[in-house]
């Protein structure tokens, strides 16, 4: 009992002083005191590197200031707390996003400006760490935004990679790979905990031990050993409350092998401290696409040992017995890459704290919730059992015990037929055998959920369908959303000053409110000022396009935007053959009504993930046919922007009039970068596939561009004898495409380059490009019909962001924690 500490004197004195005031003289006295203690510099001798940290420290002080009060509320109220595990986060830049949930945006800017110093210019400075590949890991950061602003207490758990997702470089139209050095000036916003750290066991074997008393007992003897220690980084809501993103670093327990040392073999003096480190080194680049590479497994073990252990002692510390887990923690597993948290939690439970199996069990299944995120069979995570034994032995007979019982249960309780039971075992006894993780995650929880009504559906009818017979309560939907902070406040403020100042500023915590709007949708002045704003954000992107690519985009053009992973599914070369068929029609002539648009591309692909880059080369090769033919170019331009980042994104979704959402139905599990474009303002053309389906009911069929195949036409047409040559010989547009395609005529130098595309599609169409291409072409022309009258657009965008309220993520986490969470928010207590 430290009593000479006391909480209110701290906060009470803090609260007064200099260090965390929000008025412009406390923020350039704090500015310059950071500048000079923290970083070591005089203004003079500064460079815009520190100016940029020293800001950062000083908005730090200020949500520390607003997290410490959170996690004290949280202790003193003893709250059920939401812990949020995924192997993926994707904040963002973390400065601007502060300086607006403080509400200190204007202050700042004023108290640098006086210092000479352009704010602006210091955001930019920021790299913003890349934790993720795409949907999956922006997801968990939306949500934590949400939950931070709602009030809903929780903690996220993490892996903090020192690579993570790689700098994408286009050479010669091609994807180059560079690793992504997001560390290389530190990192203001996180704190080191090095006090908070578990141990964390690998490999070795087991040992089956019965005391004298007749206890029995199993004993883990691994083979290596190492660290993990505690990273936090403090999470603000707008004006709201503070969460917390805890990531794990792997450590050597001893860095240093003196011993080896002394015998004068200095490699393997710090061979232990390599090795261990390794663990959390790089994030994996692939994107629904397993690796079942042994680090990959470790990485997931490691960060959710750590997570546990911790929750485990927060639990404890409070002064708690482990029987009421499940009452003081909701677990989310963001996908199956936390999965193993079952197992773990259960080998904690059973062998460190000698629970008995059956409560242990009962506490793990309450605590755990399962997000599914893909229904795509090449991501679902499979383990193979040599390589689970070898990396987790304890786990392997812990997860077959759950399968034993889970089997007994189903052949003796439910009277389950051998065939359902060998669908639904953990245990896929092909080949080498394999552990499967979605089972183990369903089996483990007490709700699964899918991310959008659709891909809910889908998951009961397929992916888990003896699962959802089995348990139908067990199974729910939460649809997607997106934080409107930071995809319209924080990347769009002209087009959000103008929301502002016409409905009030409650929208941006309660995003219905933009229904408020669609009085505002014919109304000539404003739409005026709306198609104004919209045309500003086309040239400050089209400014941007210049300086990063070279070339010219006329910002009067329609901006047609695909940007998201590059993936089969997504049909980026759908998107592709659509511009091939436009070019033709020029060079026929056939261009007199035609709408001058600009083809704006962005996305990764997986570095292994050889179609993919392929289909990158294809969007490159054909904007290097067509931005320099002077014939075409004043109508088309197709742009690939490089190294699609959140960072990028928040430059390009303002600025876009179409969105494309075309993957192919039943595959895109929700997509969140439908919700962004739409907010700002893009209308969009696209499937019924993942959460379009939604957006397109809460914005009506008129003022969205629904096109191809739904999700069970696909599944028909698949069972069907499906011919994709058919459309070629049917379709004379096509065909022209096609036979461009494959003309060689993209590639002079390697004429054969895009053949597996070619042939792909001619002979097999996985994803069904051939049979939706004649639709969309059709959908097509009724975007340029729409705009033709720029009124008329400029209604339908309006209409598109008053009705985008339900897609917010504070939506979606009210959803979580009233389906699964059972977690009240502080708003709604006393
Ligand atoms: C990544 C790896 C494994 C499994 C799923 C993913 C993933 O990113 N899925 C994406 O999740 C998003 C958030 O739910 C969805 O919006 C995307 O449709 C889905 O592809």
């Amino acid at each position: 009992e430290r009593k000479a500490i006391n909480f209110d004197l701290l906060t009470s004195k803090t609260i007064k002083s200099k260090r965390i005031g929000l008025s412009k003289n406390d923020i350039k006295d704090s500015f310059l005191e950071n500048l000079f203690f923290h970083i070591g510099r005089v203004p003079k001798g500064a460079t815009i590197m520190d100016y940029y940290q020293a800001l950062a420290y000083t908005v730090r002080d200020r949500v520390f200031k607003e997290f410490v009060t959170t996690v004290k509320r949280i202790s003193d109220e003893d709250l059920r707390v939401v812990a949020y595990l995924s192997a993926e986060y994707l904040p963002g830049p973390h400065l601007a996003n502060n300086l607006l949930s403080l509400g200190i945006t204007e202050q700042t800017a004023a108290a640098m400006a006086e210092l000479g110093i352009d704010m602006e210019e210091l955001i930019l400075q920021e790299e913003e760490p890349g934790l993720g590949n795409g949907g999956l890991g922006r997801l968990a950061s939306c949500y934590l935004d949400s939950m931070a602003t709602i009030g809903i207490p929780s903690i996220a758990y993490g892996i903090r990679y020192e690579f993570g997702i790689f700098e994408q470089h286009i050479k010669n139209g091609l994807q180059e790979e560079y690793t992504d050095k997001w560390l290389q000036y530190g990192n203001p916003w996180e704190v080191v905990r090095s006090e908070i750290g578990y141990n964390i066991m690998f490999g070795g074997s087991t040992k089956h031990v019965t005391d004298s008393n007749g206890n029995f007992t199993v004993n883990w003897i691994p083979d290596s050993k190492l660290r993990g220690t505690a990273y936090d980084t403090p999470i603000l809501g707008y004006k709201g409350y503070g969460s917390i993103l805890r990531l794990w670093r792997a450590e050597a327990i001893d860095t240093f092998d003196f011993s080896a040392y002394n015998k004068g073999d200095y490699y393997k003096a710090v061979q232990e401290k390599i090795l261990s480190e390794n663990i959390t080194k790089v994030l994996y680049p692939n994107d629904e696409q397993e690796t079942g590479k042994e680090l990959r497994l470790k990485q997931q073990y490691f960060f959710v040992s750590c997570s546990l252990q911790d929750l485990i002692r927060l639990h404890l510390l409070q002064g708690r017995i482990l029987d009421t887990l499940h009452e003081k923690f909701a677990i989310q597993l963001n996908d199956t890459h936390p999965a193993i948290a079952v197992a773990e939690l259960m080998r904690l439970l059973v062998d460190d704290y000698q629970i008995d199996w059956d409560k242990s069990w009962n506490i793990t299944q309450r605590c755990f919730g399962y997000t599914n995120h893909t229904l795509l069979p090449e991501a679902l995570e499979k383990w193979s059992i040599p390589l689970f034994r070898r990396v987790l032995p304890r786990h392997l007979e812990i997860i077959y015990e759950i399968n034993h019982r889970f089997v007994q249960e189903l052949k003796y309780q439910h009277g389950c037929s051998d065939e359902q039971l060998s669908r639904m075992a953990l245990i896929d006894h092909s080949g080498e055998g394999s552990i499967r993780m979605a089972h183990l995650a369903t089996v483990g929880s007490h709700k699964v959920n899918g991310v959008s009504a659709l891909h809910s559906e889908l998951l009961k009818k397929h992916v888990l369908y003896d699962f959802a017979q089995l348990w139908p309560d067990k199974f729910c939907n939460v649809t997607n959303g997106i934080s409107p902070r930071r995809f319209i406040a924080l990347s769009n403020p002209l087009l959000t000053g103008l929301i502002t100042e016409t409905i009030g500023s409650g929208w941006l915590t309660d995003l219905k409110e933009l229904s408020k709007l669609e009085n505002m949708a014919e109304d000539p002045t404003f739409q005026n000022k709306w198609m104004a704003i919209k045309q500003t954000n086309k040239a400050s992107l089209s400014d941007h396009i210049k300086l990063e690519t070279g070339i010219s985009v006329d910002p009067s053009m329609m901006f047609d935007v695909h940007v998201k992973r590059i993936h089969e599914y997504k049909r980026q070369h759908l998107n592709v053959l659509n511009i091939l068929h436009l070019y033709l029609q020029i060079k026929k002539g056939n261009n007199k009504d035609m709408i001058p648009m600009a083809f704006i591309f962005a996305g990764k692909a997986a570095p292994g993930y050889f179609m993919a880059k392929l289909i990158i080369k294809l969007i490159t090769a054909v904007g290097d046919l067509i931005n320099q033919d002077t014939e075409v170019n004043d109508k088309l331009k197709v742009i690939f922007l490089p190294d699609f980042s959140v960072k990028k994104a928040q430059h390009i979704y303002p600025a876009a009039d179409l969105s494309e959402q075309i993957s192919m139905a039943g595959k895109e599990a929700s997509g969140t970068g439908n919700m962004k474009l739409s907010l700002n303002g893009a209308l969009t053309i696209g499937t019924l596939d993942g959460a379009n389906v939604e957006m397109m009911e809460e914005i009506g069929m008129d003022n969205f561009f629904l096109f191809g195949l739904n999700a069970e036409e696909v599944q028909h047409k698949k069972q069907g004898n499906y011919k994709p040559g058919d459309h070629y010989v049917h379709n004379l547009h096509l065909r022209e495409v096609m036979d461009f395609l494959i003309s060689g005529a993209l590639s002079p130098e390697n004429p054969k380059l895009f053949q597996p595309i070619y042939e792909q599609l001619l002979y097999d169409d996985p994803y069904m490009i051939m049979a939706d291409f004649e639709s969309y072409l059709i959908s097509r022309a009724k975007v340029y019909e729409e705009w033709g009258n720029q009124s008329n657009w400029t209604k339908k965008s309006i209409i598109n962001v008053a009705r985008m309220g339900k897609f917010s993520s504070d939506r979606s986490i009210q959803d979580y924690s009233s389906l699964i969470w059972k977690i009240d928010s502080f708003q709604n207590r006393p």
